[in-house]
């Protein structure tokens, strides 16, 4: 059955500390994402760019930056992201900052919620945007979405998703994180999220993580993946706002992704932060691609 879909853009960095990422869908058209997933098989439609608010670039008022603005933008993203699954078509998010994963998430957990699917998302990011406004030193919103998934953050936030909260953290798997903030550290420790941070990868290697991280998945299981560039090697992918040393390296990355192909379980995307004003003749959009390619089962040879 030919996999059909779609490409959302979102086009901005309303809950990020760097201006930028709102170039982010445009560079990954320029690396020809439609047309290389196309010569993989699969058929493409790319929707444009969703048109939410400009970013005011305002400080903190209440321990968040844009908060209206970002909640515009998560309302926009869930209904684009709800209807391509209601049309049987796979979701691929190209961000914009990392607060869209949760318009883009709690769409998906709306989604399976309706279907009756079971739900696992796979978090590939150096950090764990795990903040909430007493937390948070920035008051960024993309170092929030997490947290808000599960249910902690403002109300007009967490209840996008129509329930609350629209995710379970037990149903979440962190993979590559390296930076988190003091408190938010606690918190994630309190909330029991399943993290495999880059000392366990490093003790383990990336094929146990992956085994473990894609663990007890079925055939009724709803796999998406939220892809933050930053998730990378700050070497090989340097078009990103936080970019933080110490992150998988091209070939665990490559791993990583063909294990998600091999689950076949792959049902929705987000790729998120790249800022081509950061990246140097828009490598990190092409790695991204390539990227992509293998979660979507390219391989090197044919495999059994
Ligand atoms: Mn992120």
């Amino acid at each position: 059955m030919t996999q059909l879909v779609s490409l959302i853009g979102a086009p901005t960095d309303i809950g990020a500390g760097a201006k930028g990422s709102r170039m982010g869908p445009e560079a990954l058209r320029v690396a020809d994402f439609a047309a290389t997933l196309e010569s993989h098989g699969l058929q493409v439609e790319d929707r444009g760019n969703l048109a939410g608010p400009a970013n005011p670039w305002q400080p903190p008022d209440g321990g968040y930056r844009h908060l209206q603005q970002v909640v515009e933008w998560n309302r926009l993203v869930h209904e684009a992201v709800l209807a391509e699954l209601r049309l049987g078509r796979l979701p691929i998010l190209m961000g914009g900052d990392h607060c869209l994963g949760l318009g883009s998430i709690s769409a998906v957990a709306r989604h399976c919620r309706e279907a009756g699917k079971k739900l696992r998302v796979l978090w590939l990011d150096a950090h764990a945007d795990f903040n909430t406004n007493e937390l948070t030193p920035s008051g960024n919103i993309h170092g929030m979405p997490v947290a808000c998934l599960c249910g902690y953050g403002p109300k007009e936030l967490i209840e996008i998703g129509g329930q609350v909260p629209a995710v379970n953290p037990k149903w979440i798997r962190q993979i590559g994180i390296r930076s988190v903030d003091p408190g938010e550290k606690r918190f994630v420790h309190q909330v029991g999220l399943e993290v495999f941070d880059m000392r366990y990868i490093d003790e383990m290697g990336m094929r146990h993580t992956m085994e473990l991280a894609l663990a007890t998945m079925d055939d009724n299981t709803h796999l998406h993946v939220s892809f933050d560039v930053d998730f990378l090697d700050a070497d090989i992918a340097p078009g990103v706002g936080t970019t933080v040393p110490g992150g998988p390296t091209y070939r665990e990355a490559q791993l990583c992704m063909e294990m998600i192909a091999d689950t076949g379980r792959l049902a929705s995307l987000d790729v998120m932060e790249i800022n081509p004003a950061l990246d140097v003749r828009n490598r990190t959009a092409i790695l991204a691609v390539d990227m992509i390619e293998s979660l979507f089962g390219k391989s090197t040879l044919m495999r059994r």
